[in-house]
Parts: C-alpha cells; structure tokens; sequence
C-alpha cells in the first residue's frame, strides 16, 4: 500500500477504536504491524459512537504524531477536529461513511464497494496488508456479523481457514461472546488488556477461550440479556418493538436475541437509563430488501448521534425526544 510504510515511522500514535471484537482485533494487528513504535490505544466512552470535548482536549494535551481510527464511525465533525489535532489521521473502517480526502481513509465501502464484501475492519486490514486470513481477521469478523457471517460474501474463504486451523464458527463465536463481555459490563481497563491479549496469542486460539476474566464478565452479562428475551413481547407484523432500562451495555446483543425470536423481521429496541439524559434506540432487520440507510439518514438529520449499515443502525436520541424519534422510525420501517 502506497505510503503505508510511512506509518511505521510516526513515532508516538493513538489508536481510537471500537471497544467490540472487531475494534479489539483491528487495533492488535495494527498495533503489530507497528511492532516496536510507541503506540497507545483507547475507546471512547462505550456507547458513544463520538469524541467528548473532554476526550479531545486529552488527545489534544497527550500531542500525538499520528492518530489512527480504527472500526469507528465517528461524526464527520469528530474527524474535522482530529484532522486540527494531527497532519496524519488515519482511517481504517469498513462503515458507510462520506468519502473523504482530507485523512488517510481506507474504507472500501466509502468508494462504493459492496458492504458484503466487507464484513469487518480486520478484512480491510487483511486485505490492505495481503496477509493470509488468520485468527485475528476471522474473529473481527465473526464478531460483527455473528451467525449471519455464513451468509457472508466472503464465508467460503473463512471456512477454508477454519478447516485449516481446526476451529469451528461455534468456537469464534463463544471468543467473540467472551471478548465483548468486556465493554457490556463497562470494564475500560480489560478491554484495553484484551488488544495486547489477542494479539499475544493469536497463535493459541485455545487461551481464548479459557480467559477467566473474560468467562466472570459473559456469565453476568448473559444472565442479564436473558431476562430481556424473556420479557419482550411478540412482534407486529415482523416489527418487534421493546424497551428496557439497564447499565449495561447489552442493547446491541438484546437487539441480535429479539430478532432471532420467532416471526421477527425487524426489531426496534430502546434502553434508558444507560445515558443520564439520553436514551438508546436500535434497530436490526433480517430482511435483506430492506434498507435502514433512511432511517440513519433520518436520525442524522435530527442531529442525534448515530451510525449503522444497511441491516443495523443505532441512535442516541435525548430521551425527551425518544417518542416522537421512535414514532419516525416505525413509519419509515412501514412505509417499506
Ligand atoms: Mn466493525
């Protein structure tokens, strides 16, 4: 890759990423393909798909020579004061986003490739670097996708891989399930662990699943996400509607539960509580001729903080505005 190498050189770099398994991964390989130099990771406040002023100003105080975002769909404003903050900001993502020319961006679906192809960071990364899939990749992309991944325009490839490194989907799954323990219960410090633990051994794939952190935080998480599945009730005309109120950062695996429950389509799911004044709002569909791309374009008109693709989108709507914002939602999602 073109002025790729020059990475290797920027001297003191921060790694913005998400703090999910894809985030995780995608920040160890690129923590190790800058083996040696000064790198510092982190993840902004988990549930905040945005930099606060706060987290600017500590990036800003720190002074950084190159900042890397990785598997993070920031605001295009975020990315504008990054860009105030270093001449090298660089992109690694695989969500749509605005094509831009002002970073460093390597986002095949920002230049119209097809999502499918795409179904995590560590496959842009894969593919960028031309390295032969490896466990780090598949995991990242087993994380995003869960058991959707087998209906993934790249799943022949990763099987081949599995059969080769005699790992079975089952098994990446309940890696993925323990890594993301680590940010539903909140634990910053355990996910910044995990990227150099994943990266340390990615050529044991056996140590990952015996993590005995990461087995403590998925029994207290699993116990909670049960208990939604259980109260949530039947769905409308494929549209599974619930609300939940909860500390924990679990909207996304409820979301990924509910849609999988009987003659559910599409969910909408909203939790308070998790924010002080604002509530979550998130919505997966397993109709593949469905879009949600106007309901994130909706919710971004709106100015809420938001990001998702094509089968998921995820807003933070001030939770006086939650009910007319989820009145919108349910019209667009009828409406197709
Ligand atoms: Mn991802």
């Amino acid at each position: 890759m073109e002025g790729f190498e020059k990475l290797k050189e920027s001297g003191k770099t921060l790694i913005l990423h998400h703090w999910d398994t894809d985030g995780i991964c995608s920040a160890a390989i690129i923590t190790g393909f800058l083996e040696g130099s000064s790198v510092k990771t982190m993840v902004p406040r988990i549930g905040m798909y945005s930099l606060s002023d706060e987290e600017f100003v500590n990036i800003e105080n720190e002074g950084f020579d190159a900042i890397i975002v990785a598997d993070l769909a920031l605001p295009e404003n975020d990315f504008d004061r990054l860009v105030g903050l270093s001449s090298d900001i660089w992109v690694f993502d695989h969500h749509a986003k605005k094509k831009r020319s002002d970073l460093h961006q390597f986002n095949p679906v920002a230049r119209g490739s097809p999502s499918d192809n795409y179904p995590s960071t560590t496959w842009v990364l894969s593919e960028l670097w031309k390295t032969p899939l490896d466990l780090l990749t598949v995991l990242g992309a087993v994380g995003d996708k869960e058991r959707n991944i087998r209906e993934n325009a790249v799943y022949p490839s990763m099987e081949k891989y599995l059969q080769s490194a005699r790992l079975t989907l089952e098994e990446l799954l309940r890696m993925t399930e323990l890594i993301d323990s680590n940010y539903r219960i909140g634990d910053v410090s355990a996910i910044e662990e995990a990227v150099s633990f994943v990266l340390e051994h990615q050529d044991d794939p056996q140590s990952l699943l015996t993590n005995e952190t990461w087995i403590e935080n998925a029994e207290k998480v699993k116990k909670r996400i049960a208990i939604q599945e259980i109260n949530a009730n039947p769905p409308t005309k494929g549209i599974l509607v619930h609300e939940f109120s909860s500390s924990y950062d679990i909207i996304s695996a409820v979301s990924r539960k509910l849609s999988r429950k009987k003659d559910v389509r599409t969910s909408l799911v909203i939790q308070t509580r998790f924010f002080e004044e604002y509530d979550r709002v998130y919505v997966r569909t397993s109709d593949v001729h469905l879009d949600l791309k106007p309901i994130l374009d909706m919710a971004q008109g709106k100015g809420h903080v938001s990001g998702g693709k094509r089968e998921v989108m995820g807003a933070i709507v001030p939770s006086d505005e939650n009910e007319a914002f989820q009145n919108e939602v349910l019209k667009l999602l009828e409406a197709t």
